[in-house]
C-alpha cells in the first residue's frame, strides 16, 4: 500500500509555537471531572454516582480501583486552585458533581453542603482570576437516577437533569459565565449502554439504546439552554455550550467509498448532536442506516433545539484512518452500523502518529487542525472552545520520579497540537479557548490509575503529592511568552 500523502502533514509537529499566535483574549486553561479527582465519596452529604456502583463491581476497572478518595481535590482544592495560578493558566473546567446538589437526583432537598464546596471553589478560582467553565454532567449520574427510572433511558431524566441545571444556574451563575451541560454524550451512549465499558455497563440491551440514550442527552442539553436563556443569561450574561468528543476522520484512499465512510464517520461523532441543534434533524446518513432505531423529535421539540448552542465544546485527543468495510469487525452496534474499519497502522507496521499510552491515542496534531476547519465549515463557524486535549502516559512503578516527570512526549504534543490550533484560527475557525486534559493524574475511568494524563504528577504511594512533569514548566513558559517562536529550549 503507497503511503498516503497526508503522512508527510508534520509541520506542526516540528514548528514552535508562541502565545503570540493566539489572539490577547483566547483563554488557556486546564480540565479535569469531579469523579475523577475529588474523591471524598462519602463526606458533605454527597449521594452515590452510578461511576461509585460500577467502580466497585468487580471486573469493571482494570485495576480494581475506584474514585473514592481519588486525588482527594475535595479537601485539597485550595492547593489546586494555587497551582492553576502558579503555572499561569486563566481558565479552569471543571465538573460539578450532581449527586453532591442533589444526593438522590430527584431534586427535591437542595445539599447545601455541595452548594457551599463549589462555592469555595469557584470563589477561590475568581481570587486568582481564573474564569471557571462548569460543566453540569461528566458521567456521574446520581445512582438512584439510575435504579429507579434506568438513567438516560427513561425520560423523566429530562426534568430532572433540568431542575438540577437551574439550582446550579442560580446558586452559581453570579460568578460563572461558561457554562457547559453534558460532557461528551457519545461515550454514555455507546461506552455506558453499547460496549458497557464505563458507568452504567450496559452490554445487553438492544441495538436502539444508545440513540435513545443520545436522544435524552440532546433534549436535556436543549432543554438546560433554554432555561438559562429566559431565567439567567440577561440577569448574567453567560454562555452555554455542549462538549462533543470527536476524532479527526481521514479517508484512507482517495477512493469514493472510503471518503464517504470518513465523512459518515464524522456524521456519526458529530452530526450525530450538531445536525439536531443547528439544522433540527439527525444527519441523513445516520437516518439511513438506523431506521427505526433512531428517536424522532416532535416539532416542539425542534424548536427548542434550534440554535441551543452558544459555543460548541470540542474534546479531542486522535485521529484515525477510515475505510469502507460491510462487514466490519466492530463489536458494538454503534460501529458496526457506520460501516467502516479505523486504522492506525500501515502494512509496513508505520503508525499514523506516536502512540500513547491509551491504545486508541495516536499523535496526530494536523488532524485537529483539519477537524477546526471542516467545523467551521460544515456548521456555520461556530465560536469552538478547545475544552480537552491530551495524552497520557502508563503507570510505570520501576522507573525513577526524575524520568516520569521529564514528559517530553507530551511536550511535543502541546506544542503540535497548538500550532495546529493556531493555524485553524489563521484558516479561518472561531476558535476562542483551549483546555489541555488534565490538571492532575486522575482516575481515568475504566483505566483506574493506570494512565496519567496530567500535567502534574500525583504521588499515589507519598500522601498524593503534586510534582509538575516537564509539560507543566513548558506550558507556564509558553503562556508567559517567554517560549519564543524558533527559540531552542
Ligand atoms: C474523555 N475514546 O473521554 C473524557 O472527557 C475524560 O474524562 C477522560 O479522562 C479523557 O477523555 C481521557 O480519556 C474519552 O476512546 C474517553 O476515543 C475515550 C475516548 C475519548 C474520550
Amino acid at each position: 500500500m503507497p503511503k498516503k500523502e497526508v503522512f508527510k502533514e508534520t509541520a506542526e509537529e516540528e514548528e514552535e509555537v508562541c502565545r503570540a499566535d493566539f489572539p490577547p483574549n483566547f483563554v488557556f486553561g486546564v480540565a479535569t471531572a469531579s469523579y475523577q479527582i475529588e474523591g471524598a465519596c462519602n463526606e458533605g452529604g454527597r449521594g452515590p454516582s452510578i461511576w461509585d456502583s460500577f467502580s466497585h463491581t468487580e471486573g469493571k476497572i482494570i485495576d480494581g480501583s475506584n474514585g473514592d478518595v481519588a486525588v482527594d481535590h475535595y479537601h485539597r482544592y485550595k492547593e489546586d486552585v494555587d497551582l492553576i495560578h502558579k503555572l499561569g493558566f486563566d481558565g479552569y473546567r471543571f465538573s460539578i458533581s450532581w449527586s453532591r446538589i442533589f444526593p438522590d437526583g430527584l431534586g427535591t432537598k437542595v445539599n447545601d453542603e455541595g452548594i457551599a464546596f463549589y462555592n469555595n471553589l469557584i470563589n477561590a478560582l475568581i481570587e486568582k482570576g481564573i474564569r471557571p467553565f462548569a460543566t453540569l454532567y461528566h458521567w456521574d449520574l446520581p445512582l438512584h437516577l439510575q435504579e429507579s427510572i434506568g438513567g438516560w433511558l427513561d425520560k423523566q431524566i429530562v426534568n430532572y437533569f433540568a431542575i438540577y441545571a437551574d439550582t446550579c444556574f442560580a446558586h452559581f451563575g453570579d460568578r460563572v459565565k461558561n457554562w457547559i451541560t453534558v460532557n461528551e454524550p457519545l461515550q454514555t451512549a455507546v461506552n455506558g449502554y453499547d460496549a458497557g465499558i464505563f458507568a452504567p455497563g450496559r452490554r445487553e440491551g438492544s441495538s436502539a439504546e444508545p440513540y435513545l440514550v443520545a436522544h435524552h442527552q440532546i433534549l436535556a442539553h436543549a432543554t438546560a439552554v433554554s432555561i438559562y436563556r429566559s431565567k439567567y443569561k440577561d440577569k448574567q450574561g453567560g454562555q452555554i455550550g455542549l462538549v462533543l468528543d470527536c476524532e479527526w476522520a481521514e479517508a484512507n484512499s482517495d477512493k469514493i467509498e472510503d471518503k464517504s465512510a470518513a465523512a459518515r464517520r464524522l456524521d456519526f461523532q458529530l452530526g450525530w448532536y450538531l445536525c439536531p441543534l443547528y439544522y433540527g434533524d439527525y444527519p441523513t446518513v445516520m437516518l439511513e442506516k438506523l431506521g427505526d432505531r433512531l428517536p424522532k423529535f416532535s416539532q416542539e421539540e425542534k424548536k427548542l433545539l434550534f440554535n441551543a448552542l452558544d459555543f460548541l465544546g470540542l474534546n479531542h485527543y486522535t485521529s484515525k484512518f477510515i475505510s469502507h468495510a460491510t462487514s466490519s469487525s466492530e463489536e458494538c452496534y454503534y460501529y458496526k452500523a457506520q460501516e467502516m474499519e479505523r486504522i492506525v497502522e500501515w502494512e509496513g507496521g508505520e503508525k499514523i502518529g506516536e502512540q500513547a499510552a491509551s491504545e486508541w491515542l495516536f499523535v496526530v496534531p494536523w488532524g485537529l487542525r483539519k477537524l477546526l476547519n471542516y467545523i467551521a465549515q460544515t456548521y456555520n463557524n461556530p465560536p469552538i472552545y478547545i475544552t480537552e486535549n491530551g495524552m497520557d502516559q502508563e503507570e510505570d512503578n520501576s522507573l525513577p520520579l526524575s524520568d516520569i516527570l521529564d514528559d517530553k512526549l507530551r511536550v511535543r504534543y502541546f506544542k503540535g497540537y497548538l500550532a495546529a490550533v493556531a493555524h485553524a484560527i489563521k484558516d479561518g475557525a472561531d476558535v476562542r479557548g483551549y483546555f489541555a486534559w488534565s490538571l492532575l493524574d486522575n482516575f481515568e475511568w475504566g483505566q483506574g490509575y493506570t494512565k496519567r494524563f496530567g500535567l502534574v504528577y500525583v504521588d499515589y504511594n507519598n500522601g498524593l503529592a503534586r510534582h509538575p512533569k516537564s509539560s507543566a514548566y513548558w506550558f507556564s513558559r509558553f503562556l508567559k511568552g517567554s517560549e519564543k517562536k524558533n527559540k531552542e529550549e
